[in-house]
C-alpha cells in the first residue's frame, strides 16, 4: 500500500456547503440517500471532483436532478471522480451499505442495542459518497427511518426538528446540525436505549439539554458520567472561558467501540467503559478514568470542533491540546500530584518505548500508511507534553491569552500545528521557531547532566549535555528546546534561593551542551532536575543512593520525590537482573528498606506514598537494559518486592488495618487514596507467600462492598501461589458474567497473571463463553493484556509470540483496526537475544506473508521486519 505525504497536501478542489441525508433502515441494507450542495473552490485550479466511498452498493447518482450518464463519471470500489462538474450544482447519491455485516466497527454498524456511527478518521466514506477529508466543512440535515418498536431511538447531530410515525409500524426523525463540521465529526444511532435526561445553564444563561443514552436497564450506572460532564463544563467556562455552543449535548454508550469515546459534535458516542459506573462494578480507577473520557469529550467541542485539523497530519493538534486540557481538569478536580505522576508513568511505559521502537514518529508525522495506525501515544500524551512545555515556558496567563488568540483567528477554520503555536507567540511575545523541533522529530532526547561545586566562589555549575536516538528515517537529529526546571537541595533538605526568593528556575537549554551557572550556593547541594517532569526525556544524573533517599524525603517538588523513588528502585532492580543473569542472588541495601520506610509513614498523602512505593513497570525498565532478559527483569523486580514486604512487614500490616474503610463506599479523591495505599499493603504482604496473608486478601474479596477493594484482592490473589486464586476467580466470574464490563477484568486480570501457567490459561479463555473476538474490549482485556504481560509474552521457546500472532491473523478479517492495535505488542522485539528474536521474527514473518493483509497490520508488521 503506499503512503500517503504530509508535503502532498492540496486544499481541496471543491467545497460541499450542505448535506442532507436520507437514511432509511431496511431488512435487506440501509439505503443512503445524500443530496450534497457543492461548489467550486476558486482559489484552486480546476479538476475532477473525486469522492470517497467504501464498500458502497451505489443506486444512482445524479447531478441538478438529472441522472449521470455513465462517460461523465469513473466508479471505482474507494473512489468516484465525477470528471467536470458545472461551477455550482446539487449532486444526489443513493446507496445501500450493510451495517450488520460491518465488523471492522468503523462507518454505520451494528452493536447489541442497535446501529451506531463511527467516523473518524475516514468512516463517513463506508456511509455515502463524500469528500472525506476534515478540511471540507458542511452543514448537515439527516432524516431516519426505522421500525419503532425495535428501534425507539433516532439520533444525528445538532436539534431534533421533526419526527413522526409512518407506514408499517416505522417512524423518522429529522435532525439539523447548524454548525459546519467535518464529515469524522458526523453521528447517528438508531437503536433500543434508556437515557438519563438533565441540563445545565452555561454562565452566560444558555440552557442545554443534557442526555446519556445507555443499554436498558443500565440508568442506575450514568449518574458519575452526567455528574462528569457538568463538572467539565463548568471548568472549561472557568478555566478557559469557553462555553458550550449547543441546545442538545447527547452521550451514547455502547459496547462495540474500538477506541474509548468520539466527540461527533452534539453526539458523542461512548465506549459503555468510560460511561458507566456504579460502586458495586466500577473501580476508583474507572471512576476517574470517567471524568477524564467524558471531559476529553466535551472539551473536543472548542479544540477539535469548533477549529478542527487541516489534515489528519495535523492529529495532535486537537488531540494533543485536548489531552493537554483533559489532564489539568484531572488535576484541578482529583490531584495534581498524583495525576502528573500517573501521567508521566504511562508516558514512560507507552510512549518512551513507541518513541524508540519501529513506529517512532514525530508528534506530527510527515507520512502514514493507514491514519487508523496513528492515534497513538505519541500524538496524545507527546502531544500533550508538547502543549504543557508551552504552558511551561510562558506560564498560565500568556497560554490563556494564547488560548483566545487561537480561537479569535480560527474559530469555524481547518488549521494546522503551525498555527496553533503562532497564537501562543503572539499572545505572549515568544519567538517558538526553536521549539518546532519537537513537532517534527520522533525520538526521546537524552539528556546528561552533570554538576560541580566550587566552594570557594560558591558556585554551583550544572552542565547539561542532549543527544536524540536515530528513529526511521531521521538518523540525524537537531537539539530541542528543553525547558529544564531545576531547584537545588541543601544538606537540611529545604530549597536554596536561586535569585529573588525563586526556587525552581526554568532552564531554557536548545544546544547539544550548556552550562547553567548558580551563584550563592553555600554548600554543595543536591540537583533536583526537570521538576514536575518539564519535558519529555529521559534525564541520566549520576546521583548516589544516599542522594535519591535525601530528595525522596525532601523534595519540594513532589514529582521529583516519587522520581527519587522510581530511580532508586529502578536502579536495583536493574542491577540485580545483572547479578540473577550471572547466577548471583539479588540484593536489598538497608538503605533502600529505610528510605522505603521513611515514605510509608510520612504524613503524606496516601496516594502519592501509595505512587511512591509501586515500583517501576518492567516495559519501563526494559528500556534501560541494552539486551533484555525478562526473566531476569521479572525475578529481580519481584525480588525487591519481596525483599521490601519483608522488611516492612509490620509497617505494612499495621497501615492495613488502620486504613480499614470506616464508612460506606463513595468515589472521591481523598478516600481512594487510602483504599489505594491499603490496597498496595495488601499486595506487599502478599509477596511473602504466606497462607494467612491469603486468608486476609480472601477475606477482603468476600467481604468488600465495592469493585476497588474486590478487585485488588482478587488481583492479588491471581498473582500468588495457593488455591486461593482459583476459588476467587471463579466466585468472582459466577457474580459478574452478566456485567460485560466487569467480565472484562475477569479476562484481564488472568492474562496479566504471573503465574506460570498464564498462556494455557489465555488459550482457555479464547474459548469460553466469555469472551468475543468481535468485541474489541474483550480482545483489549484477554488479548493485549497478554501481550503486555512482560515475561510471558516475551516468553524464552516464543510461545507468547506465536500464539499473539495467529490471533492477530484471526482478527485481521474481523477489524483491522484492532489487529494493528494487537499487532505494537511486537514492537519492541530487537531488544531481546536473538533467541527471542528469532522466535518473533518468524511470527512476524508468517503474518507478514499472509495473503489479505489489511493496510494496518500491513504498515506495522512491515515496520516492525524492516
Ligand atoms: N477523536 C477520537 C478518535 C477515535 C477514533 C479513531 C480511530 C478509530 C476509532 C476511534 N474512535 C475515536 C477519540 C478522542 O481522541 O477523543
Ligand atoms: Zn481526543
Amino acid at each position: 500500500p503506499a503512503p500517503v505525504f504530509l508535503k502532498d497536501y492540496l486544499p481541496p478542489a471543491w467545497w460541499v456547503d450542505t448535506v442532507s441525508l436520507d437514511v432509511d433502515l431496511r431488512p435487506d441494507g440501509t439505503v443512503v440517500s445524500a443530496t450534497l450542495a457543492v461548489r467550486r473552490n476558486p482559489e484552486v485550479a480546476p479538476g475532477p471532483l473525486c469522492l470517497n466511498g467504501a464498500e458502497l452498493e451505489t443506486l444512482s447518482l445524479a447531478i441538478d436532478g438529472q441522472s449521470l450518464s455513465p462517460s461523465a463519471y469513473t466508479l471505482g470500489d474507494e473512489s468516484l471522480v465525477i470528471t467536470a462538474p458545472p461551477e455550482r450544482f446539487t449532486l444526489e447519491t443513493k446507496v445501500r451499505i450493510q451495517p450488520d455485516r460491518n465488523t471492522q466497527l468503523s462507518g454505520f454498524y451494528r452493536s447489541k442495542d442497535g446501529y451506531f456511527t463511527q467516523c473518524e478518521p475516514q468512516g463517513f466514506r463506508r456511509i455515502t459518497w463524500f469528500p472525506d477529508r476534515p478540511d471540507v466543512m458542511a452543514c448537515y440535515t439527516v432524516t431516519l427511518h426505522a421500525d419503532k418498536a425495535s428501534y425507539p431511538v433516532l439520533l444525528a447531530n445538532g436539534n431534533p426538528v421533526a419526527q413522526g410515525d409512518e407506514a408499517d409500524g416505522r417512524h423518522f426523525a429529522t435532525w439539523v446540525d447548524p454548525f459546519r463540521k467535518p464529515s469524522y465529526l458526523f453521528a447517528m444511532v438508531v437503536a433500543k436505549l434508556d437515557v438519563l435526561r438533565d441540563t445545565y445553564r452555561t454562565t452566560s444563561g444558555r440552557e442545554v439539554q443534557l442526555g446519556i443514552f445507555v443499554e436498558p436497564g443500565k440508568l442506575d450506572q450514568c449518574g458519575h458520567a452526567m455528574a462528569a460532564l457538568k463538572k467539565s463544563m463548568r471548568w472549561d467556562e472557568a478555566t478557559f472561558g469557553l462555553e458550550c455552543d449547543l441546545d442538545h449535548y447527547m452521550i451514547v454508550a455502547v459496547g462495540d467501540f474500538n477506541m474509548g469515546a468520539m466527540e461527533n459534535k452534539g453526539l458523542n458516542i461512548f465506549n459503555t467503559k468510560y460511561v458507566l459506573a456504579r460502586a458495586d462494578v466500577a473501580t476508583d480507577v474507572d471512576f476517574e478514568n470517567i471524568d477524564r473520557v467524558v471531559a476529553h469529550e466535551y472539551f473536543h467541542n472548542w479544540t477539535g470542533n469548533r477549529v478542527t485539523c487541516r489534515d489528519w497530519f495535523q492529529l495532535s493538534l486537537k488531540e494533543g491540546l485536548t489531552v493537554f486540557r483533559d489532564q489539568e481538569f484531572g488535576a484541578d478536580t482529583h490531584s495534581r500530584q498524583t495525576a502528573r505522576i500517573r501521567e508521566v508513568r504511562g508516558l514512560r511505559a507507552m510512549q518512551f518505548p513507541e518513541d524508540a521502537g519501529p513506529m517512532a514518529h514525530p508528534v506530527r508525522p510527515s507520512t502514514y500508511v493507514e491514519i487508523n495506525n496513528f492515534y497513538t501515544a505519541t500524538v496524545y500524551e507527546k502531544g500533550a507534553e508538547v502543549v504543557r512545555m508551552i504552558h511551561t515556558l510562558i506560564g498560565k496567563d500568556a497560554f490563556r491569552r494564547g488560548m483566545d488568540t487561537y480561537f479569535a483567528r480560527h474559530d469555524g477554520q481547518a488549521v494546522t500545528c503551525e498555527d496553533f503555536v503562532a497564537a501562543m507567540a503572539d499572545a505572549s511575545g515568544v519567538d517558538f521557531t526553536p521549539f518546532m523541533t519537537w513537532y517534527r522529530q520522533a525520538g526521546t532526547p537524552r539528556v546528561s547532566a552533570r554538576g560541580s561545586y566550587d566552594a570557594a566562589a560558591r558556585r554551583y555549575t550544572l552542565t547539561l549535555t542532549q543527544v536524540c536516538p536515530p528513529t526511521p528515517g531521521q538518523p540525524d537529529k537537531a537539539p530541542c528546546l528543553i525547558p529544564v526546571a531545576v531547584g537545588l537541595l541543601g544538606p537540611d533538605g529545604r530549597d536554596l534561593d536561586l535569585g529573588g526568593g525563586r526556587t525552581t528556575a526554568i532552564l531554557q537549554f536548545s544546544t547539544h551542551e550548556q552550562s547553567f551557572v548558580f551563584e550563592n550556593i553555600d554548600a554543595a547541594p543536591v540537583p533536583s532536575l526537570l521538576r514536575n517532569f518539564s519535558a519529555p526525556v529521559v534525564l541520566d544524573f549520576d546521583y548516589q543512593e544516599r542522594e535519591l533517599a535525601h530528595l525522596l524525603a525532601h523534595d519540594s517538588d513532589p514529582f521529583n520525590r516519587w522520581e527519587a523513588g522510581q530511580r532508586l528502585f529502578g536502579d536495583l532492580i536493574l542491577a540485580n537482573a545483572a547479578r540473577l543473569a550471572r547466577g548471583e542472588a539479588a540484593e536489598c541495601p538497608a538503605g533502600v528498606i529505610a528510605a522505603a520506610r521513611t515514605v510509608l509513614l510520612s504524613d503524606s498523602d496516601p496516594a502519592f506514598i501509595a505512587e511512591a512505593l509501586t515500583l517501576p513497570g518492567e516495559a519501563t525498565l526494559a528500556e534501560r537494559m541494552a539486551v533484555v532478559d525478562p526473566d531476569a527483569l521479572h525475578a529481580a523486580r519481584n525480588a525487591l518486592a519481596r525483599a521490601l514486604a519483608a522488611g516492612l512487614e509490620d509497617d505494612f500490616l499495621a497501615l492495613y488495618e488502620r486504613l480499614a474503610p470506616v464508612g460506606a463506599y463513595q468515589f472521591d479523591t481523598a478516600d481512594a487514596g487510602r483504599r489505594r495505599l491499603r490496597n498496595l499493603c495488601l499486595g506487599y504482604l502478599n509477596e511473602l507467600d504466606r497462607g494467612g496473608y491469603r486468608a486476609q486478601a480472601l477475606r477482603q474479596f468476600e467481604q468488600a462492598d465495592n469493585m476497588t477493594d474486590q478487585f485488588a484482592a482478587l488481583a492479588t490473589l491471581a498473582n500468588a501461589g495457593g488455591d486461593e486464586g482459583d476459588t476467587a476467580l471463579a466466585a468472582f466470574y459466577a457474580r459478574w458474567q452478566h456485567e460485560a464490563l466487569v467480565v472484562d477484568k475477569w479476562l484481564a486480570v488472568q492474562a496479566g497473571s504471573r503465574r506460570d501457567d498464564t498462556l494455557a490459561g489465555v488459550e482457555r479463555l479464547m474459548a469460553h463463553a466469555a469472551f468475543d473476538l468481535k468485541n474489541p474490549n474483550k480482545v483489549y482485556a484477554l488479548l493485549r493484556t497478554f501481550g503486555g504481560n512482560h515475561r510471558h509474552f516475551h516468553a524464552a521457546d516464543g510461545s507468547g509470540y506465536r500464539f499473539v500472532a495467529e490471533r492477530i491473523a484471526d482478527l485481521d478479517a474481523i477489524n483491522p483496526q484492532v489487529a494493528a492495535r494487537l499487532a505494537r505488542c511486537f514492537d519492541r522485539w530487537r531488544k531481546f537475544d536473538t533467541s527471542r528474536q528469532a522466535h518473533a521474527r518468524a511470527a512476524l514473518a508468517a503474518l507478514h506473508a499472509r495473503p489479505g493483509l489489511s493496510r494496518d497490520v500491513f504498515e506495522v508488521v512491515d515496520k516492525a521486519l524492516v
